[in-house]
Parts: C-alpha cells; structure tokens; sequence
C-alpha cells in the first residue's frame, strides 16, 4: 500500500466540482485518510512549488494558488502515486486525454484543476506540508482480505 497527496487549486471550488473530481478518486477505489478545505499561505505554496521559482509561469502560479481555498487530501491504495497520476493526466493540457480529469476539466495549462504527488519523495514531502500526524485518519477496508 502506498499513500499520495492531492491538492484541488482554488478553480475547483469556484466551479463548484470538488464532489466530481472527489469521486473520480472514490470510484477508482483509492481510499481517503486525510482531507480539508484551507488556504495556502505564501510560505506555504513557495514551498510546494520550489522546483518551478524562475519559470515565467511561476508568479501566475502562485498567485492562482493563493486565489481561494484549496482542498488537500491523502490517498491510499496500491500504487497510488502512479494511479492518481493516471487518473489526473498529463501537466500539459494537449496532451491530457478525454477521460483523465485535466483532460475534461481544465482548459488551460496553469489552471489544470489539480496537483497530486510524482514519487514517494514529493509525496511525503508534501504531505507533511499539509497535515499533521494526527489529521491522517487510517480506515480498515472490508474488502482488503480479498486483494
Ligand atoms: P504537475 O502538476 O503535473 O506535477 P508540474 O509540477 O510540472 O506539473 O507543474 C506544477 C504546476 O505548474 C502545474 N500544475 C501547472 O499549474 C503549472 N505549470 C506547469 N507547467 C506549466 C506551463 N508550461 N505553463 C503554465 N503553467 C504550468
């Protein structure tokens, strides 16, 4: 089993379809252990950004971020980080598919609707960005007997 960090940008909200890219999630079967609804502070989206610093897009990109309220959530499941980067789709918005979420939701490039973790490391890193130990709510699937 393997945990992933998501991040909904502040665009999901505004277009009222947390519960659609939520349960893109859900129905794939990942479980949810952690979730909240909060907004970044500078530090913050600085931080999680670091790599991009110097990228023409990067004031934008913070700005964007900072915009509203985000929502954060930890994922679990086999494989997750690879999955949930399967069920987002690529960064760039032409080469998002059809039924990946950048590619039914985002229009643009910088606004493409979500962040979710590319390896263990970003993983951990970035949840402990977000949450404390004792915000991760681990659940017992009924089902893992079976898998
Ligand atoms: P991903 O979110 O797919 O891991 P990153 O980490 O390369 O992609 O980019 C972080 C964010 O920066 C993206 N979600 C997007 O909002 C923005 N971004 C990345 N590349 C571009 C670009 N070429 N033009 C505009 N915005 C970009």
């Amino acid at each position: 089993m393997e945990t992933t960090f998501v991040m909904l940008k502040p665009g999901v909200l505004q277009r009222r379809i947390a519960g659609e890219v939520l349960n893109r999630f859900e129905k794939k079967g990942l479980k949810v252990v952690a979730l909240k609804l909060t907004r970044m502070s500078l530090e913050m989206v600085e931080a999680h950004y670091a790599e991009h610093k110097g990228r023409d897009f990067y004031n934008k990109l913070l700005e964007y971020t900072l915009s509203g309220p985000v929502i954060a959530m930890i994922l679990e499941g086999e494989d997750a980080i690879a999955v949930v980067r399967r069920i987002v789709g690529p960064t760039n918005l032409l080469e998002a598919p059809a039924g990946t979420i950048r590619g039914d939701y985002a229009a643009r490039t910088r606004l493409n609707i979500v962040h979710a973790s590319d390896s263990p490391a970003s993983a951990a890193r970035e949840t402990a960005l977000f949450f404390r130990p004792d915000e991760i709510c681990p659940w017992k699937d009924g089902n893992a007997e079976w898998f």
